[in-house]
């Protein structure tokens, strides 16, 4: 009697885990929301980017949780191809953009992610500068974690009278790639 309880309970675990196995399926990618895994030039895990829209063309709600970084502030941004060669992912390419538009103003530039003493780092944010469809578009899309702050291509004419370089207005200077999350086409 005891021994088939105890099936029982196993039964109703394993059930269960079956349920939430599959709630988190769900939860990891439809039409409004979708789950980016990061992992560094180690192919470490180091934090999740969950993104989601409220409606069809709505802004996208962006929530990162991230660990194993460096302290202080790190470019983050949208690049165009989810493809992360490691270990320097260049195979993601330049930052999500349409036409002419320079740092500071490409569709992929977000605030950026600032990291804790403790390595760990929680940014939440919105933005209508792309839909999930323009994330999962022909070639995918990646989220990047840099080494170093952005400047947005902030570069007051006193230190640049021409303006800033074309790596400047490319990139926002923040340095190597250290982590990296694909986002794969639709
Ligand atoms: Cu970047
Ligand atoms: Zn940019």
């Amino acid at each position: 009697m005891r021994l088939r309880l105890l099936t029982a309970f196993a039964a109703a675990v394993a059930a269960c885990c079956a349920l939430a196995v599959v709630g988190f399926a769900q939860r990891g990618d439809d039409a409004r929301s979708l789950t980016v895994a990061l992992r560094d030039a180690g192919g470490k895990p180091v934090g999740t980017v969950r993104m989601t829209a409220a409606s069809a063309r709505g802004p996208i709600e962006v929530r990162v949780t991230a660990r194993r970084l460096k302290p202080g502030f790190h470019g983050f941004h949208v690049h165009a191809v989810g493809k992360c060669e490691r270990p320097g992912f260049k195979s993601a390419m330049g930052h999500l953009k349409a036409g002419t538009q320079t740092h500071g103003a490409h569709d992929g530039d977000m605030p950026s992610l600032l990291v804790k003493r403790n390595g760990t780092a929680t940014l939440r944010l919105t933005t209508d500068r792309f839909t999930l469809d323009d994330l999962r578009d022909r070639d995918g899309s990646a989220v990047m974690v840099h080494a170093g702050a952005d400047n947005y291509a902030n570069v007051p004419p006193r230190y640049a009278p021409q303006g800033p370089d074309q790596e400047t207005l490319d990139t926002g200077d923040s340095g190597d790639r250290v982590a990296c999350g694909r986002i794969a086409a639709g």
